[in-house]
């Protein structure tokens, strides 16, 4: 009887361990819509940041606020409030320690006035950039929408929820709380303290969970009928010298609906000089494509003298009989992506990437949307001479993708999930939800040129081979005309994703967490490793991720973990692995961790955030940034003939025999 009872229970757990294990490739809903808000003839955009009224809920009862119905009102009629910036992250503005590290919900309000012309015969939209984590919105308390997934946008119609030439009231409640099923995940625990119980989050990734509405909240008016999305595929003829724009627009509103009113497109693409290139008008399906001769393609920085360059497309929607409905512009750039086992091509070129892994992260703003950081870290890529960047480990904002397409820097776009672990469905279906969103939202921009479906998962589990298998195709699905990427840090031979990629990335950090303070211990195992990544997949590699953490001002000769020297040191020692594996043709390029420092939960291994930037976290080059930057153009230089900046090497002595030093030093 004992024993019938012992197998009945191994049996279950068997079962219930199996069931854990199956994960089924469901259909997730798709977003729609959401093209970036602009201003046209027939479209005014608003934007609602500015200081918002703020309330941190208790800990203990973070479903307060909803249970007493804080959006019917004036939030302040129920707490008291405090000013708050939108858009920035929360955590940083004050000075209490109780909201740096809030878990939970937050409340945030404000008033705002639509103007009576908004109420007849169009339509209003309301859109977040984004809001970390889970967002709940009320207009004039009535729920307006809701969205689960930080660091993408989210709209949703509101015309009907508005009172028009009066005031409105708009009411957000954000949850931060990371958890098994989040993307990324968390841990939720409630620990002893002195006082009694806490509540604490934890995570295993390495940046600070800041939270809050992050980047603008737009209104924005569209006509009843109107162009609710665009889809832009290019291509150029073999000798690069015609271009082809494929686009495909679809419609929303009731003139859609009738089936006798033929809609239609016209389209004009504008060069970059505002002269027209070339014109189009569309059938009813939408659908098309426009030629241009002698095009300028879109090239990456220092890769050609005229790199980001972008043409305005047009695009006027008709009802029959000339009826204009919509007008929307937006840019393109022309370009052709090319991949194969040992290289990947930007019209029909071989690129090396040299570019950074980096955050959206500074000091009181946390990851708000800042145009002026956004813009000085523009230029500090392109002065010290970086073609690419990927956006770990989370979608960045809009306005840098734009800012990307302008400057010719190549985006490996990398979804919200970071060290994913414990493989389950629900995990699987809001991973997928994430890449559908970030394909839908970024795939008009010619920046974007890979797609990073994860960082630092945990390959090595068991079905870790089924989810990233079902993450790949299902991103593949969505767009085929981008290679699809994963930083991976398991050791290869335990890896079990690689083979679902198109090129494999790893991190690694020899001299920093192995072998600490070995200058002698990173080039071979860099060669070694990438080495034994390509023989196990056939694919092209990058290196992802690999520095030293270095405290600004710290100097120790000899060089000394935590110094500029170290840090300085260990990139040339990677230099040295770069130049040998770049003779392979599959070794395809290098990205330093991290741009700029950054700030981390806290920790004895952090002092005040992650110290791997390139730059301090107030954008200000360590020793290391003069370092990469020869190397970088130098790379430019050798592959791309490139310009060199005439700051690039200091003058240092007249000796007689006339040194100079310039590009001959390279
Ligand atoms: C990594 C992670 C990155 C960390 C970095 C580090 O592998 O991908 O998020 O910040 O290491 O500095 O530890």
């Amino acid at each position: 009887m004992a024993l019938s009872l012992f197998l009945l229970v191994i049996g279950f757990c068997i079962l219930n361990i199996t069931l854990a294990l199956i994960i089924l490739n469901k259909d997730i809903e798709t977003t729609r819509g959401m093209l970036y808000p602009r201003e046209s003839e027939t479209r005014e955009v608003r934007a609602l940041d500015g200081i918002w009224n703020f309330v941190r809920s208790d800990e203990a009862n973070p479903t307060q606020g909803i249970r007493d119905g804080w959006f019917n009102d004036d939030l302040s009629k129920s707490m008291p409030t405090i000013p708050m910036p939108v858009p920035a992250s929360y955590n940083d503005i004050t000075t209490e320690q109780a909201l740096r590290d809030h878990v939970g919900t937050v409340w945030y309000d404000r008033k705002f006035f639509v103007p009576r012309s908004w109420g007849q015969h169009q339509r209003v939209w309301l859109r977040f950039g984004s809001v970390h984590y889970e967002a709940f919105v009320w207009i004039n308390g009535q729920s307006a929408i809701k969205h689960e997934m930080g660091h993408l946008p989210f709209e949703t119609e509101v015309t009907h929820l508005l009172k028009y030439g009066a005031e409105n009231r708009i009411t957000v409640m954000c949850d931060n709380a990371l958890i098994q099923t989040t993307v990324p995940q968390g841990k939720i625990s409630e620990v002893a303290n002195d006082q009694g119980v806490t509540i604490i989050q934890s995570y295993t990734f390495d940046f600070f969970n800041y939270a809050g509405i992050h980047r603008s909240v737009h209104l924005y008016t569209t006509p009843k009928t109107f162009i609710e999305e665009v889809e832009i595929k290019t291509n150029l003829s073999e000798d690069n010298s015609v271009g082809t724009v494929n686009y495909s627009i679809a419609v929303n509103g009731t003139a859609a609906n009738e089936a006798d009113n033929t809609l239609y497109a016209r389209l004009q693409l504008y060069s970059r000089e505002g002269i027209l290139v070339a014109n189009a008008t569309s059938d009813s399906k939408l659908l098309g494509s426009l030629k241009v001769e002698n095009v300028k393609p879109w090239w990456p920085y220092l890769m050609h003298p005229d790199p980001g360059y972008l043409y305005e497309l047009e695009i006027k929607l008709y009802a029959a009989k000339e009826q204009l409905l919509d007008v929307y512009r937006l840019s393109v750039g022309l370009r052709t992506l090319s991949w194969n086992n040992t290289s990947f091509l930007i019209n029909g070129k071989p690129v090396y990437f040299r570019g950074f892994g980096r955050h959206e992260d500074a000091d009181v703003r946390g990851k708000g949307l800042d145009n002026a950081l956004m813009t000085r870290d523009f230029n500090l890529l392109k002065w010290i001479g970086a073609n690419a960047y990927r956006t770990s480990h989370y979608p960045y904002s809009e306005e840098s993708m734009q800012f990307a397409d302008q400057h010719g820097i190549m985006i490996i776009d990398e979804c919200p999930s970071v060290d994913t672990e414990n493989f389950n469905q629900v995990l699987l279906d809001k991973h997928k939800s994430s890449l559908e969103q970030l394909v839908h939202r970024d795939r008009n921009h010619p920046s974007v040129v890979m797609w990073s479906i994860a960082n630092e998962p945990r390959t090595g589990q068991l079905n870790a081979d089924t989810y990233f298998q079902f993450v790949a195709n299902f991103t593949r699905s969505l767009d085929s005309t981008r290679p699809i990427t994963a930083a991976i840090a398991v050791p290869s031979k335990d890896d079990k994703a690689g083979r679902h990629l198109d090129i494999i990335s790893f991190n690694r950090y020899n001299a920093w967490y192995s072998n600490t303070g070995r200058l002698d211990m990173v080039t071979q195992r860099v060669i070694n490793e990438a080495t034994a990544w390509n023989y196990k997949y056939d694919k092209p590699v990058i290196m992802a991720e690999y520095g030293a953490d270095t405290l600004e001002g710290l100097h120790l000769q000899p060089s000394y973990v935590w110094s500029e020297e170290f840090q300085a040191e260990v990139f040339s020692q990677h230099f040295k692995a770069f130049d040998a594996l770049r003779r392979q043709k599959w070794f395809i390029g290098e990205f330093v961790w991290n741009f700029a420092d950054f700030k981390t939960a806290q920790s004895y291994t952090r002092v005040g955030g992650n110290k791997k930037g390139v730059f301090t976290r107030a954008r200000q080059p360590k020793a290391a940034a003069h370092l990469l930057r020869q190397r970088y153009f130098a790379l430019g230089r050798e592959m791309d003939k490139c310009n060199l900046p005439s700051d690039l090497f200091t003058y240092i002595a007249d000796v007689g025999s006339n040194v100079q030093h310039d590009s001959s030093d390279l």
